[in-house]
């Protein structure tokens, strides 16, 4: 008889494989809910009334009546670091991987559900230096050589100045040699520290986000980020 063992989900095996990188460089693993009030995942972030992000069509919204204040199905794990800063004194360095939702039509590159992987370190005199330097050492890590890593400016509203992150891995290889965008990072919104207790006179923090199903696509060179959902054995076990 063959006796098969099982094992860990690809994003499963990721989550913990990106949680060891940060670990050694001071970072503590942080959880949260998935169902948010509107509160935390928006309104402490800094996100405004009218921005399209909060709209039905964008978010899951709970039914008014079987709740008591308005709740969504958290849109990023970003309301895990405004409840950790309102009950920590900086300094803090947290990672927070967590499964989000987005109320949008499904395809090879975009799920309704995923996994968001962010990262926040607040403390005296942190600058863009330090996430550039800290993205630089985790793309080492996790690819397994030398990276370079670039910022382009851009906007949310949790950030300000805001980046995309693009990354290059060095060498031979289907990735090597070319720049890919990767994440989203910033330095946290002044407006941001303020309305979670932490006075931006005295302190800083960079902040980043990124889709983990994305990274597993690239790390291991899937074709479509659904198939990490399907349940289906023979994709599965390949990891
Ligand atoms: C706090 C303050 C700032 C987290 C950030 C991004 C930029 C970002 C996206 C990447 C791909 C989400 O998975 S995705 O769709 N995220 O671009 N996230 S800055 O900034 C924060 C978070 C929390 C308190």
């Amino acid at each position: 008889m063959i006796e098969r063992i099982g094992h860990e989900h690809p994003l499963s095996q990721m989550i913990a494989e990106i949680n060891s990188i940060f670990a050694e460089i001071g970072f503590v693993f942080v959880e949260g809910p998935e169902a948010e009030t509107e509160h935390y995942n928006f309104d402490q972030l800094n996100v405004p009334k009218d921005h399209p992000s909060r709209d039905m069509q964008d978010t899951f919204w709970f039914k008014e009546e079987d709740v008591p204040e308005p709740t969504v199905l958290r849109t990023h794990t970003s309301p895990v670091q405004a409840r950790y800063m309102e009950t920590h004194e900086p300094p803090l360095r947290i990672i927070v991987p967590g499964k989000v939702f987005r109320n949008e039509a499904t395809d090879a590159t975009h799920e309704a559900q995923f996994y968001q992987l962010e990262g926040l370190c607040v403390d005296t005199g942190v600058h863009l230096g330090h996430l550039k330097g800290t993205l630089e050492y985790f793309f080492s890590k996790l690819f397994s050589g030398k990276t370079e890593v670039r910022f382009r400016p851009s906007f949310f509203p949790f950030v300000e100045p805001g980046l995309e992150v693009d990354m290059k891995i060095e060498g031979e290889g289907k990735l090597a040699g070319r720049w890919i965008e990767v994440m989203g990072a910033g330095m946290v919104h002044p407006n941001v520290l303020t309305a979670c207790g932490i006075d931006p006179e005295v302190y800083s923090g960079f902040a980043f986000g990124m889709g983990i199903d994305r990274l597993g696509v690239m790390k291991y060179g899937v074709e479509d980020v659904r198939d990490f959902y399907t349940g289906d054995l023979r994709f599965v076990n390949q990891f």
